[in-house]
């Protein structure tokens, strides 16, 4: 389905947007203007004049261009798209954008970090969001997901707790986008129940490569209610077709100077250049009955459904194929919320679901400014709404007659319910029955198990770079007591992991002895040893990243370094390659004046070797030709050469040096490359194209880390 095509999103957006066709500037009133270069003056250098309303109009909708930005998910990219069915559920939901096989809905999706500023980086070690607004035929479904599949704490009544705490510190509004500091630190060392998200953040899932390479995950269980009115627990899951790939955390770290809107502009190229990002929908089915066969509790948001126990059935696709016209109207508008759903989908009891289901539409209130924010465009469901909420700031819909109450006669009785059969949106009958008591259920207490199932399942370069992680995090900590509080947490999770953080701590490992910790006595950290137990899965393959999809180079980015005299025929083979594989090429030069191949063609490079850097970029060319090779040897150039060359080594990716590049590879830190480092490839390789094309779908040769950085 191309973009334009069957999307109703879009065709509703057009008629909100202005066209440009030969249009003449106007005030907000459509008064045409003759001069927008000066003001009214009493005199060619006389004062202003108030009566200037032309003035006075446009600078103060300019005063209020800004509103509040979002109290945590501030940083965000969205993009239109589409999401197809695939598999029918008709048997476990009534929800007919899932029931109806092959049917394509709308989308609109927003992607986030959470914890910085509107301006903040993209590369933060953090959460992302993955919210989804689905403009169904029967009102908006919004699936309001992370990128990872837990959540730090089990009760909604914490997350301002939470939020303060990772926020910048309220004295002097240091760090910005960043949970390394102190009160984040305090904060986790006491809430034990927060290990398991812990090691997802402390994990490269926390620095994707790309908003297109992560997974998504509807964190809580919600249910499914079919036509029959059976229900299942289900957890939604979102799958990138590009695998789920990260950076290097010291990469982030440069990313963030060298282009903090990296995954901002990562997701817009790619849609711009027609390589839709695509993720399988998944769900994991649990019949109601089966509510307690777990080693866990199915309301706790601490806690995933290993796919060993349910796999995941993929039934739709999600594809994002439209970049919005207008940041602003569309991405910072758009309004999400747990609350948004439709027939056939119901909500657990998880304690933080239920208080998203108030916070949401608060926020939007004080976001917003006003009721009516259903009413701006990218918030506006498809099926037309009729009710009997009137007025309010800025109220878009003229409602034509008398009545606005119900029931009513002078009206007709309009609008009316609707019935069941109709479409009428019926909670779940659930028996509900029980004390009215402020207390977390036992069934809640064990934080540790899944910790450790995500830490066991990690490969050992993904545990090395979790172990670092947190040695950074909490090397900014000042305070000890914090340190070694975290460290006694750990050691909860695994001993090796607890002793090499506290080692480069300089702190020593003791297990948390709770009581003896001078915490309030009725503390909810107080029961915990007894509670430790081994989960039922013990490796859950899914939960590493080493095992995702590594077959394809569509979309990637390749750098080609050259100068004047590059082998154009060498050069232009190597390019197609790649091109017919779906990766993008890029040329790099020592500036940005056309480049003469040696058989007299000229190629104008993207980027010069200052305005980039090989954090840019997946995988590099150093292009063939002699000419070329001794300008980039030259005194001025070889330090920048060389320095893209080893941090890209450093980084793990795959270099492929063309013939005549000896010179550079032997002044590289890549020379000494053991012969088992598939990531290097050389003229002197065999079948050298399609072994770079190999190297760069693996993503990164993670596994020789250890070696390449001891060598760079
Ligand atoms: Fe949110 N969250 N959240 N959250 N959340 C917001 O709503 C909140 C939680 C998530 O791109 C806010 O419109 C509470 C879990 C995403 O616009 C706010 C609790 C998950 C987004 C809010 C949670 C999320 C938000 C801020 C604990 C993963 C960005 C602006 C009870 C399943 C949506 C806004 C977008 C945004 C409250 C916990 C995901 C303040 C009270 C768990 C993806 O309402």
């Amino acid at each position: 389905m191309k973009p334009e095509e069957n999307n109703e999103k879009a065709d509703q957006l057009k008629q909100y947007s202005t066209s440009n066709d030969n249009e003449k500037l106007t005030t907000n009133q459509g008064l045409k203007i003759n001069n927008n270069q000066d003001s009214l003056k009493a005199g060619e250098r006389g004062p202003s004049l108030l009566e200037d309303f032309i003035l006075r109009e446009k600078i103060t909708h300019f005063d209020h261009e800004r509103i509040p930005e979002r109290v945590v998910h501030a940083r965000g990219s969205g993009a239109h798209g589409v999401f197809k069915l695939t598999k029918s559920l008709a048997g476990y939901t009534k929800a007919k954008f899932l029931t109806e096989l092959g049917k394509e809905t709308p989308v609109f999706v927003r992607f986030s970090t959470v914890a910085g500023s509107k301006g903040s980086t993209d590369l933060a070690r953090d959460v992302r969001g993955f919210a989804v607004k689905f403009y169904t035929e029967e009102g908006n479904y919004d699936l309001v997901a992370n990128n990872m599949p837990v959540f730090f704490i089990q009760d909604a009544i914490k997350f301002p707790d939470l939020v303060h705490a990772v926020k910048p510190e309220p004295d002097n509004e240091i760090p910005q986008a960043a949970s390394a500091h102190d009160t984040f630190w305090d904060f986790i060392s006491l809430m034990p129940e927060s290990m398991h998200m812990i090691m997802w953040l402390m994990s490269d899932r926390a620095i994707p490569r790309s908003l297109r390479m992560m997974e998504g995950f509807g964190v809580h269980s919600f249910k499914f209610i079919n036509e029959e009115g059976r229900v299942h627990f289900v957890k939604f899951h979102f799958k990138p077709k590009l695998g789920v790939h990260s950076v290097a955390w010291n990469e982030a770290q440069i990313i963030s100077g060298v282009d903090s809107d990296f995954h901002k502009r990562d997701l817009w190229e790619a849609i711009e250049n027609g390589d839709y990002p695509e993720w399988d929908f998944g769900v994991q089915l649990i019949p109601e009955e089966d509510e307690d066969r777990f080693d866990f509790d199915l309301l706790d948001p601490t806690k995933i459904v290993p796919e060993e126990e349910v796999p995941v059935e993929i039934v739709g696709t999600l594809t994002l194929n439209r970049n919005p016209d207008n940041f602003f109207a569309e991405t910072e508008q758009v309004a999400f919320h747990p609350g948004h759903i439709i027939p056939g989908i119901d909500f657990t009891n998880d304690p933080l679901l239920q208080g998203r289901l108030f916070s949401y539409t608060d926020t939007q209130l004080s976001r917003l400014g006003s009721p009516n924010f259903h009413e701006i465009p990218i918030n506006r469901s498809i099926n037309t709404v009729h009710n009997n909420q009137r007025d309010g700031h800025m109220r878009q819909q003229i409602v034509k007659g008398k009545t606005s109450y119900d029931p009513n006669s002078i009206g007709g009785g309009c609008p009316f319910q609707a019935m069941m059969s109709e479409g009428g949106f019926v909670s779940q009958q659930e028996r509900v029955s029980g004390a009215k008591i402020r207390e977390r259920s036992k069934s809640f207490v064990d934080h540790y198990s899944q910790a450790k199932l995500f830490y066991n399942s990690q490969s050992t370069p993904e545990k090395e770079h979790l172990q670092n992680a947190l040695i950074f995090e909490l090397s900014k900590v000042t305070l000890p007591a914090v340190r070694e509080r975290v460290v006694g947490q750990l050691a909860y999770i695994d001993m090796f992991l607890a002793w090499r953080v506290a080692e480069k701590l300089g702190v020593e490992v003791k297990k948390l002895d709770w009581p003896n910790q001078s915490l309030p006595a009725d503390s909810n950290i107080v029961e915990l040893q007894s509670e430790e137990k081994e989960p039922k899965t013990k490796v859950s393959e899914a939960l590493s990243m080493k095992n995702t999809v590594k077959n394809t180079i569509k979309s990637r980015k390749i750098g080609f370094i050259m100068a004047n005299g590059i082998d154009g025929k060498e050069t232009n083979a190597l390019k197609i390659k790649l091109e017919s594989e779906g990766a993008r090429v890029e040329f790099i030069a020592p500036s940005l004046a056309k480049v003469r191949t040696n058989d007299g063609s000229e190629l104008t490079p993207k980027h010069s070797l200052t305005s980039t850097a090989s954090v840019c970029f997946d995988a590099l060319v150093i292009c063939s030709g002699e000419n070329s090779v001794k300008e980039l040897m030259i005194p001025e150039n070889k330090h920048l050469v060389l320095h893209f060359i080893n941090e890209a080594y450093k980084h793990c990716k795959a270099v492929y040096f063309g013939s005549d590049t000896e010179p550079v590879y032997h002044n590289s830190n890549v020379a000494s490359k053991k012969h088992e480092d598939p990531g290097i490839i050389t003229w002197a390789d065999q079948d050298a194209a399609d072994q770079f094309i190999n190297a760069i779908a693996q993503h990164r040769v993670w596994d020789l880390e250890m070696e390449r950085n001891a060598q760079s």
